[in-house]
Parts: C-alpha cells; structure tokens; sequence
C-alpha cells in the first residue's frame, strides 16, 4: 500500500513540526500542551481497565449492533455510548485526572477482523468525543480532566514479519485522525510488544497530526512479561533505549503483570529516562477461578506500589489497567492526586546507546572500543558474497553469530554489489540478522531507499552508515531525515563534494559542516554521532599516502575536544591493504591501539583476528609505529623496514622458547594470550608439585589479573579477553576432577547468579565447583539474571542463601536494587555477594542498609564456602531453638506479591528431589558442561 505524502514525506518523523530540541525539553513541551502542562506540575493519575469493566454489564450481541460485531468493544462507542460514558464517569469519580479512549483495537488491521475495518476512523472520533464530553463535565480549573486516545498492539506482530510496515502505517494513521479529530489530549500507542511496532505508529501518529493540522503529544507504553521481556524479546533496557530515541513525551509500561513483577523494569525506566515517565499495572497476575479470570490485588496495594514508584523512582504518571477498576483509581487518587512530581529528569539517556531487538548496546564502552563485525560486507568478504549470491541465509545467520561469538556487539550490513537488486538483499538479510542475532546492527548503504527499506525492517536502535557531502546536501539530508525518523545514530564519514578528506584540515572542515547540519537542522544528539575520518592505507611507498593514518588520528585528538560527546569509528583494517597476512595482523592492531588512544569509540574490524599490541615483538611495534606516524628519516624508511621484518620474522617466534620457561609461567601465559593448544599438558604438569586449588588461585587467577589489567590499558581488545577466558574455563573444567570433594548428603542449597546486564561468569562458576565439591547444592542460573529468575529459583528451590556475582561496576548497583526490592516482597533469606567490583565497606555499610536479611560480601570463593557453612550452621541453631517448627518444609523464604508493606506469607511447598535443572534463564554452556 502506498503512502500519501501530501505533507511531507515518508519516514521524515517530525516533517512540518518544529523540529525537536537537541535534548528533550519538557518545560518547552508544557508551554503548549497542557497535558504536559499538568505532568510537569503534578503525578498524574490515568482510568483503570476499560475491558474487564466492560466485563460486568455482560453486554449481548444487541447491544453490539448484531451477531456479527458481538465482542467489537469499539463498537459500543456508536451502539452503546451510555455504557462506555458509564465507564468514564465512573473513573473521574474515582478522581482520575486522565480517561482513556474505548479504541484500543480500532486501527483498520485489527477492527477488520469484524469487518469494519473501513470505520475505523469513524469509531475512533466516536470513541474520543464520547470521552471529551465526560472529561470536560468534570473539569475544572483546578483539576482539569484529559482525554488520552488509545491505541494498542493490534494484532500482528511487524518484527516477526507478520504485517508490513507499510500497511501497520497506514492503519495506525487512520486510527490516530480519527482519535485527534475527536479532540484527545495526547495519544498513547500502549501496550505495545513489539518495538518496531511501536516506532511505526510513532511516525504514523505524527503523519495524522500532519493530516489533521493539530499536534498532540504523544506517549508509549510497552509491555515487559513474566519473563522479563517484551513479547519479541526485548528487554527493559532495549526498549527504553529505542523509545528514546523517538519523537515521543512520555514512556513507560502498562499490562501484563502487577506492580511487584514491574517494580526492576520501571525502576530502569524512571530511572533513566529523560522524559516522563508512565506506569500502569494490572491487578497482579490474573487467576482462572471457576473459569472466571479474576484479579487479586487489592486497590490499597495498587497504591502502596505507585506511591513507591513515584516517591523512590520519580514516576510521573500512574494507572492501572487490566483488573483495575474505579475502587483502585479512587485508591490511587487519594494516594496521590496533587502530589508534587519528585525528580527532575535528567537531560538524556546515559550511556548513550544503540540496540538489537533484544538488548541495549552502548556506544561508549566503559573499557575497550564497541566492535563492530566487518565480514557481513558484500564488498569486504568472499564468503558473505558467496553465500549471499548463493541465498543462503542460513549460512549467512552463522557467519553472524561467528562474529558475535568472537567478541562482535554490532555488525555493519553491507551487501551492495553491482547487478544485483541492493533493496532486495538488504531486506532479505537484515530480516533474518535482526530476529537471530543478539547484536546491534549498523544499515550501510549509500542509497536513501535502501536504508529506508532497513529501517522499516530493523527493530530496536539501529546505526546508520553513513551520511555525507559526497553527493550534496540533499542526498545528505534524506538519509539524516530518515535516521532520525526512525530514532537511528549515525556514521558520519568526512566525505564532502570535493572528495574523501584527507588531511587534518579537510577533514576537520568537513566535519564540523556535518556536525552543524546533523545538530542543528536535524536535531541530532552529538553522542547520536560517530564520525568515520577515514583509513587509507599507508602501504604503497608514495608520498601522498605516507600521512594519511596520521591525519585521521591528529584530527580524532582534535575532534574529540572540539566537539564533546561525538564518538569515532574506523574501518581499522584498511590501513595495512596491500601487505602480507601477518604484517597486516601488526599493522591493524598497532593502529587500532593508537587510535583508541587519540579518541576511537568503536572499530569496524574481524573481532577474532585482531592481535592484542602485548601479544607482538616489541621490534615490531616500534616499526609499525614508526610507519603510522610517518617516522622517516635519513637511511631509515618505516615501510621497508617494516616489509622487510615480515620477510624474515613471523608473529609466532617470541612462543619459541616457550618450552623452557617453567610451568606456572607458562600457565600464567597461556591465559594472558588466550592459548589453549597443549593447555592439558602443562595442567597435567603443575599438578605434581600443586593442588588443583593452588593453581586457580595461584597461577591462573594471576593471568586473569593480568587480562583485565591489559584491556583496561586499552592494550588488549574484548576478542581477545574473550579467548583467555575461554582458556580459563578449559583449565577450571579440566582440573575439576582433580579437586577435594566431600561426598554425602547435601550440607544446604545455594541459589547462585550473575546479576542483571553483566555477563562475566568465571568468579561464579568456581564458586559453584568449590560448594558443590564440598557438599552443598548449587542452583546455578547463569548469566544476565534478572532479580524476578533468581526469586523464581528461590521460590522453587528453598535455599539457604542466595549468591550474587557480577565485576561491573554497574552491577554493584544492581544488586542494591535486587536487594531493595527483595526487601519490599518481604525476603529475608541471606544473600552472599562477590565480584571484583564490590568491597567489604559497600557491601557492609551500604547494602546491609537496605535488606533486612544478613548480607554477606565474599572477596573470593572460599570465603563464600565459609559463609555457607556459617549459615548452614545458624539455620541448624534456629531450628533447634524451635522445634515447632521443623515439621514446616523450609519456607523462610517464600515470595510475596503482596504490596511493598505487606506481611510476607509463609508458602509451605515439598523439598526438591528432582534432577538438577536450572528454573530460570539460561544455564551458561560451562554449568552444562559439567553437568552433562
Ligand atoms: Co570484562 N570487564 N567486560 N569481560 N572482564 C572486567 C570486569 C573489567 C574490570 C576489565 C577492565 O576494564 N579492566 C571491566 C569492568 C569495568 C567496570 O565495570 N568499571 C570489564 C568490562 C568493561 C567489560 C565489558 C563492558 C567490555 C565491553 O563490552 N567493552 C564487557 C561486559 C559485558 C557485560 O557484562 N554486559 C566485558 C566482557 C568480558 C568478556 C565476555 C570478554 C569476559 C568474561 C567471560 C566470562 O566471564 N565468561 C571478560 C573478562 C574475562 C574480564 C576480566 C578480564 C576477568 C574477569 C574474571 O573472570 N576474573 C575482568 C578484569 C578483572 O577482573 N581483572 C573484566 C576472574 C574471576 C575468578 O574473578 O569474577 O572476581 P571474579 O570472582 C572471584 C571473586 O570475586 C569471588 O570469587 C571468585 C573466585 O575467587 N566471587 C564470588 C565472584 N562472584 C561471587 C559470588 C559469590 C561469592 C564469591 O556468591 C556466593
């Protein structure tokens, strides 16, 4: 279905609106909306449920008008208006500052399933006047009343290709006329499980307030389910990083589950985001009671969990939705209504970042550059060529993912190749790439329409790569136009009419002329930026080419001050075109470092082929700087020099006296440099004259040490981290078997997890062999557990203690959340935390204070083991001193959905005697490992 670009063309997102201040700006916002007027001032409370409302008049196929629309609810609005301004009134009663519209499922895709898909407009104006009238009978001056038009998911989802962009576009348009037409204060797409779902009705709405000449604002809603993530998979994290990045006022989450399982995602939210924010849970989890769904959480509840999420989190709006009805809005508003918003919002979403359909991807790594995977280029890689010449997106699936496997976050997608249809290969493989690959995506294309094409397709944050001068300004500002329409960051590359820049100046000139046109006339955010200087190779011996990398790497240090938030992306391996393989290997890794040094953000490189700069003979490194940075001098060329040591060295030699070190050192530098070639019998070795334990803590642990210290420096990148970790856990499984073990009965049971967002798992997986080795039972969750799977696990498990880990240093503030919100379903079971980035003093001073269970801090894994023994042993003195007791299975700590200050009930449920199988989350590949 074709658009109709009477106002502005498609995907431009803003067109003829004024275009968005660089930052969100809600005191400019409430100037002329007095929705935001009112959101600015006061916490804002929103109607209950509309549908399970509807539920209780029990209404027949008459009053739908016939057989035919029975069950339409956005029928009723024509056929029983007095039902649906019912509803309404009662909601504004109950003191409701916001109504919604009864049109939740009136766009023309979803309504069609009735056949009315061609009054879809017509329903969605009856829908909203109905709501107008009873919000402005009770308005008044001090408490003025809003109508918010709703739209929800409909009933196909975009990002798993069930509808085109084209026709959700189209139908959420006609919806939203419709709804503005009717007279709505702000529109809410609500609901919402899909992300690019949500961007497509954004850019639609806009299109509608276009066609109807009145501009509203707009708020999202997504849904974040039971398991932690959005229908399609995304998490909390993603989806807020691809709502803010649209042109939208409010964000925030409705349906699904109640407040309790809300509580970690909308802390992320109003938390983060740099607009307010919006939270309407159900009545808690529904329950089928006689076939008969019925909702148990009690309007004092409701309110109890909103008055937290305002007062700790800073939400702005509150509401409920399914199972809520006129008694938890009357609750709400009691709690509520007047109060003063709490928090400014910060002015943007930090870190910045970009994201896939399943996870956020910052653009600024704390350590190390963002990789970005070079081999799904057309151009650049005979084998991405070959299997897309060929159709085999299967095998293309697998090159991606190898590339994530080796330490890729993002992947540019390039498959222009001449004769063949770009658009077409661009969807076909981006389609794929997005549902089942975890990393980011960067679209790279010069063609505007092909771009287009991904974007439509691409859910998430995605990066666009590139725009610039080359051809005007007006190719320039279609692709910037569309970037933003679609939320996008995007690759800048200092290209202008005159060429490609190449020196300092050029490249410094062309720059700021992108920066000016991208900020200010597209209102982009300078972090939304990365600018591609340019690599040329500097291996052709002729004077033209000599300065070239040196340029790029004076400009990024000038740049990177010049222009502050700006990030830098190379495409790194040009810089050695022409050499032999492993002179190559050198001269990429040498620049690369260099280059994160003078600014670099991210590399578009082959993660598994970068060498690490410790990992090369000294000699060598000195040569390729001295060619990097044009070294010349009398007697002495850096290029010939450096050519003629690949002629008679090769990268392995430093390896040659390997044999004769001793075996620790040999050990100690096998992880350092990741190499696990003989691993077994060096281990085999060590173990005459150590104890399997002496040789974790000893040797290997040191290497590690040693990794972190190295990436940290910028001399080692996340490939190669990835690969002596890997080397680390060979070691571990291998010497395993060949640690003490005390046999018997388990001792008590370990609930263990890396925490929310971090993926670092060694520290956690030794502390599993050291208990299980000693007698205990370990629930070993895995990685990036959310606090909702390690309750889960509590729930099901019963353990003794729950055990923490996590080395960022975000994630010391994850487990403060964790414990925060154990805290408010009332747990009191003792929790262990380790990992690198804690202290005794955080966890003893800090975190204690906000858990009422002991809390624990374990500098190492044996420490952990002497924690769980302490435990143990006070359980078993707890339950001497009450015998009465005993009879109870071991249910101290039971979860409660009860509300923050309600009592936590005891759930009596049997001992475990199944087989080990972790209850939430993945099992990371090492825990199954060991346990196959
Ligand atoms: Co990452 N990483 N890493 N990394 N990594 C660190 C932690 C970092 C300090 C490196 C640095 O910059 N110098 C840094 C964090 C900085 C910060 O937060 N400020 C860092 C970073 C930045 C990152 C990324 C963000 C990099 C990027 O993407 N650009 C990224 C994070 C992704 C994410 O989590 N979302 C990342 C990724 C990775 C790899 C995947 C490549 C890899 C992990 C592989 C894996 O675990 N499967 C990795 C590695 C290996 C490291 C270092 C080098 C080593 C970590 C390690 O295994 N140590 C690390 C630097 C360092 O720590 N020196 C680093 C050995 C391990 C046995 O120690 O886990 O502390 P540890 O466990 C100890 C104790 O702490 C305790 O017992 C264990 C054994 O004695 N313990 C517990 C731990 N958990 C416990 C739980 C208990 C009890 C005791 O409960 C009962």
């Amino acid at each position: 279905m074709a658009h109709d670009h009477e106002h502005a063309p498609k995907g431009s997102g803003w067109g003829e609106l004024p275009l968005p201040r660089t930052r969100y700006d809600l005191t400019e916002r409430a100037r002329r909306f007095p929705y935001l007027r009112a959101i600015s001032e006061r916490v804002l409370v929103f109607d209950g449920a509309m549908g399970t409302e509807l539920q209780k008049y029990a209404l027949k196929p008459e009053d739908y008008g016939g057989a035919e629309y029975d069950g339409c609810p956005e029928v009723l609005n024509l056929t029983r208006p007095d039902v649906i301004r019912e509803i309404h009134e009662s909601y504004l009663k109950a003191g409701a500052d916001v109504i919604e519209t009864n049109t939740f499922g009136v766009m023309p895709h979803v309504i069609g399933e009735y056949g009315l898909a061609d009054r879809a407009r017509e329903l969605a104006e009856a829908g909203a006047r109905l709501a107008r009238e009873s919000a402005d009978r009770f308005s008044t001056p001090e408490k003025p009343r809003f109508v918010a038009g709703s739209l929800g998911p409909g009933t196909k989802l975009i990002s798993l290709g069930q509808i085109s962009w084209d026709e959700l576009f189209e139908s959420y348009r006609t919806a939203a006329r419709g709804l503005i037409a009717g007279g709505v204060d702000v529109i809410v797409i609500e609901t919402a499980q899909d992300i690019l779902q949500v961007r497509c009705a954004v850019q639609a709405v806009h299109q509608a307030m276009r066609d109807e000449g009145r501009e509203v604002p707009l708020q999202t809603q997504v849904t974040i389910e039971t398991t932690g993530q959005m229908l399609v998979g995304s998490d909390a994290e993603a989806a807020l990083v691809a709502l803010e990045s649209l042109p939208v006022d409010v964000v925030g989450m409705n349906c699904a589950t109640g407040p309790d399982l809300m509580d970690p995602h909308i802390r992320v939210f109003a938390g983060r985001a740099s607009r307010p924010t919006v939270c309407m849970p159900n009545a808690g989890l529904p329950r089928n009671e006689g076939g008969r769904v019925v909702y148990d959480l009690t309007p004092e509840e409701l309110a109890r969990w909103q008055t937290k999420f305002v007062t700790e989190y800073g939400l702005n709006v509150v509401g409920g939705c399914c199972g809520t009805g006129p008694e938890h809005i009357r609750a709400l508003s009691q709690a509520l209504a007047d109060a003063p918003q709490t928090r400014p919002r910060p002015h943007r979403l930090e870190p910045p970042a970009v994201a896939s359909l399943y996870q956020a991807v910052e653009l600024r790594p704390q350590a190390g550059v963002l990789m970005i995977g070079e081999r799904t280029n057309a151009t650049g890689s005979k084998k991405f060529r070959e299997l897309l010449f060929a159709g085999d997106l299967d095998g293309i699936v697998e090159l991606a993912q190898d590339q994530v496997a080796g330490g890729a976050q993002m992947l540019d997608v390039s498959v222009a190749w001449t004769g063949r249809d770009e658009k077409a290969d661009m969807v076909r493989v981006v389609e794929r790439l997005a549902r089942e690959v975890d990393a980011a995506l960067m679209i790279d294309s010069t063609q505007p329409e092909v771009i287009e094409a991904a974007l439509e397709r691409v859910p998430g944050r995605p990066v666009i790569n590139s725009v610039n001068f080359e051809d005007g300004e007006a190719r320039f500002d279609r692709t910037a136009a569309l970037a933003r329409a679609h939320g996008a960051a995007v690759v800048a590359l200092t290209i202008d009419e005159e060429g490609m820049a190449k020196t300092v100046e050029r490249k410094l000139e062309v720059a700021r002329r992108i920066y000016r046109r991208l900020v200010e006339r597209h209102g982009f955010l300078p972090e939304d930026i990365l600018f591609d200087l340019l690599t040329f190779p500097i291996t052709q011996g002729d004077e033209d080419t000599r300065r070239l990398a040196l340029a790029t790497l004076e400009a990024m240090r000038y740049l990177k001050d010049a222009l502050p938030g700006v990030g830098f992306v190379l495409g790194v391996s040009n810089v050695s075109f022409g050499l032999k393989p492993a002179a190559r290997k050198v001269l990429n890794a040498v620049f690369l470092h260099e280059a994160q040094q003078a600014g670099l953000t991210a590399a578009i490189v082959h993660p598994g082929k970068i060498v690490p700069v410790n990992q090369i003979p000294e000699e060598a490194v000195r040569l390729a700087r001295d060619l990097i940075y044009d070294r010349r001098e009398e007697g002495y060329d850096p290029l010939f020099a450096f050519i003629d040591y690949f002629e008679s060295h090769t990268l392995d030699e430093a390896r040659e006296d390997e044999a004769e070190r001793p075996v620790e050192e040999r050990l100690h530098r096998r992880i350092v440099e990741g190499r696990k070639k003989g691993l077994e019998e060096d281990l085999a070795e060590a173990l005459e004259n150590h104890r399997a334990e002496e040789i974790i803590n000893e040797i290997l642990l040191g290497g590690m040490q040693e990794v972190g210290d190295l990436f940290g420096s910028g001399q080692m990148q996340l490939p190669f981290v990835l690969k002596s970790a890997e080397v680390m856990k060979a070691a571990v499984a291998w010497l395993e078997p060949h640690m003490e073990k005390k046999e018997g009965a388990h001792k008590g049971t370990l609930v263990l997890a890396t925490v929310k967002g971090d993926v670092h798992d060694i520290g956690k997986n030794l502390v599993d062999i050291i208990l299980s080795n000693n007698g205990y039972r370990v629930i070993n969750l895995g990685i990036k557990q959310p606090i909702d799977s390690i309750l889960e696990a509590v729930e099901r498990y019963r353990p003794d203690a729950v055990g923490m880990s996590g080395l960022l240093v975000k994630s010391t503030a994850v487990m403060k959340e964790n414990l925060e919100h154990m805290a408010a379903l009332g747990h009191r079971i003792p929790v262990i935390l380790g990992g690198a980035a804690l202290n005794r003093r955080y966890v003893e001073r800090d975190l204690r204070a906000v858990y009422p269970g002991t809390v624990h801090y374990a500098p190492d894994a044996f420490a952990g083991l002497k924690l769980m023994e302490e435990i143990v042993r006070s359980r078993g003195r707890e339950e001497a001193a009450a015998p009465a007791r005993e009879t109870q299975p071991r249910a101290r700590v039971a979860p409660t959905r009860a509300g923050p200050a309600g009592p936590p009930p005891r759930v009596p449920r049997p001992p475990f005697f199944g087989r080990r199988v972790a209850a939430a989350g993945e099992l990371d590949l090492f825990t199954i490992a060991r346990y196959l």
